[in-house]
């Protein structure tokens, strides 16, 4: 009688388990890890029913419109919830998940802002998606304290400006997608702390002002896009800061290949890995020519060398002794708009401002058709994660994937979904099983126990 009882409990507790596993209508729940799956069902809000256990929760493609603190626990893993239309982040929603290692909040296009302490806490946060969500500023220190993080994607928002240190405790990041943003300058403390950083990329902005400090800290970057930006000058002292550089690109920017575009030249000769065309746009002689072409001849009456020794003197002393009452002048862009600078930063520019060209305006056009095949292909270099290693090849071309970079509105096939599919079969057939074999038993037991 006693082993009856023993083998009945357990088989009921096995069958149990099964069942008590709450899941929200509409979605499905699995174990191992712990999974709600809740995509592509117009939910207009988070789901209620969560189970407090879930690890990974995936309500893509949705139209979720607030998250707000309680929606989800602090159990939580991963979490997707891009594709949908949040426009309110409630800031204490993520506080106090401390297992929360990716998040998810890409294209929502309404978002536009986010409190300063929406992440803070999240110390093993490794990947934060924020691409296409409208964004066009970052509190200061709303990365503060990120200290896992290794992938950040802040691509196709509308920031015009990122104030100093926004980046500075990301001593793990790997990652830096800022491209497609209308950036018009880095500046000395831009980019401050990102030690480990591999890739930064910044290609579609209106970037024409980048200090020479701008990329000091960058001692690991391998791959830097600048293409499509309205870039006139660059010296080849903000990149000779970049010891590990292997990919460059600059196409699609006004070059104006006259005696200031000498540093780039050189640095461009001494330059062991792979670059893109350089097209000059001016002077008139030049334009069309590929920077890298041209000979010593091409740049005649130039004062010899870069005067490397007195600017970088003059850069060791900025970096300790910037005065933040400093003068300000007014530059005008390109397109009319006015920018403050501050007169004292113009001494360790790497760049020239578009306004102090004033010629070649009319050259935009060829050299836009010139180059958009170029741009074509940088449009859609692999820079996703784990495309480092298979984007080389050993005679050191590069060969690319397409629309590895291309933003996931069209999404990546959960991982878990297939398996929720046969999960949800399995722990049906599994029930019916269980139910079965408690009837045989009951039925024969005494026949078994006879
Ligand atoms: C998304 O939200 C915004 C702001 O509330 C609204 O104007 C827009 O119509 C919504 N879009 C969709 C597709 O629901
Ligand atoms: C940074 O990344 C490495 C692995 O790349 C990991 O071992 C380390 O724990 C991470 N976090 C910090 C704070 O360095
Ligand atoms: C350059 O970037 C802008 C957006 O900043 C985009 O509209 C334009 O098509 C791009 N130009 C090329 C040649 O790709
Ligand atoms: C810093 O600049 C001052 C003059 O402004 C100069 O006397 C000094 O030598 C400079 N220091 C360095 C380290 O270049
Ligand atoms: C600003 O610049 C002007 C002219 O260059 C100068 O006379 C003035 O003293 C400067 N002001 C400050 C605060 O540096
Ligand atoms: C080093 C360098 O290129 N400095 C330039 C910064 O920009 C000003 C104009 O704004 C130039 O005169 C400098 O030569």
């Amino acid at each position: 009688m006693f082993k009856r009882g023993c083998g009945l409990e357990f088989l009921l507790v096995l069958c149990g388990l099964e069942l008590s596993w709450s899941c929200p209508r509409h979605c499905i729940c699995y174990t191992a890890p712990n999974t709600v799956s809740c995509q592509a069902h117009n939910f207009l809000s988070v789901p209620e029913g969560i189970p407090p256990d879930s690890e990974r929760i995936f309500l893509q493609n949705n139209k979720i419109h607030r998250l707000l603190r309680g929606h989800f626990n602090s159990n939580t893993v991963t979490l997707w919830i891009y594709s949908n239309n949040i426009t309110y982040i409630e800031p204490s929603t993520f506080h106090g998940f401390t297992r929360l290692e990716e998040v998810d909040l890409g294209d929502n296009r309404h978002l536009r802002s986010l409190a300063e302490d929406t992440f803070h806490g999240l110390s093993r946060l490794n990947t934060l998606h924020l691409y296409q969500c409208g964004l066009s500023s970052l509190p200061s220190n709303i990365f503060q304290g990120l200290r896992n993080l290794q992938y950040l994607y802040l691509q196709e928002n509308h920031l015009k400006y990122l104030q100093d240190d926004t980046f500075t405790d990301l001593h793990n990041l790997s990652h830096l997608f800022l491209h497609g943003n209308r950036l018009w300058s880095l500046n000395q403390n831009t980019f401050r702390g990102l030690r480990a950083l591999d890739r930064l990329l910044l290609h579609q902005n209106q970037i024409e002002w980048v200090d020479r400090l701008a990329f000091h800290d960058l001692k690991r970057l391998t791959s830097l896009f600048l293409f499509n930006n309205t870039l006139i000058q660059l010296s080849g002292q903000c990149l000779d800061v970049l010891p590990a550089l292997e990919y460059l690109r600059l196409n699609d920017n006004p070059w104006s290949c006259d005696c200031k575009a000498l540093s780039l030249w050189e640095w461009l000769k001494r330059f062991g890995g792979s670059t893109s065309s350089v097209v000059c746009q001016a002077p008139a002689d030049l334009e069309g020519k590929d920077l890298k072409e041209l000979r010593k001849e091409d740049f005649p009456n130039c004062p010899a060398a870069v005067p490397n020794s007195e600017s970088r003197a003059q850069t060791n002393n900025v970096s300790g002794t910037v005065n933040p009452s400093m003068n300000h002048s007014v530059v005008v862009g390109s397109g009319g708009q006015t920018h403050l600078v501050h007169t004292s930063r113009r001494s360790r520019n790497c760049t020239k401002p578009r306004s102090r060209v004033s010629k070649g305006k009319g050259d935009n056009e060829v050299h836009h058709s010139k180059e958009v095949m170029v741009d074509k292909e940088d449009a859609s270099p692999d820079l996703t994660e784990g495309g480092k290693h298979d984007h080389t090849s050993p005679d050191g071309t590069v060969t690319r994937r397409k629309h590895k970079c291309t933003p996931r509105t069209t999404v990546r096939p959960p991982s878990g979904v297939q398996q929720a599919n046969n999960r949800a079969t399995l722990s049906q057939s599994l029930l019916h099983a269980c139910a079965l074999l408690v009837a045989l038993i009951t039925t024969n037991i005494d026949f078994i126990f006879r």
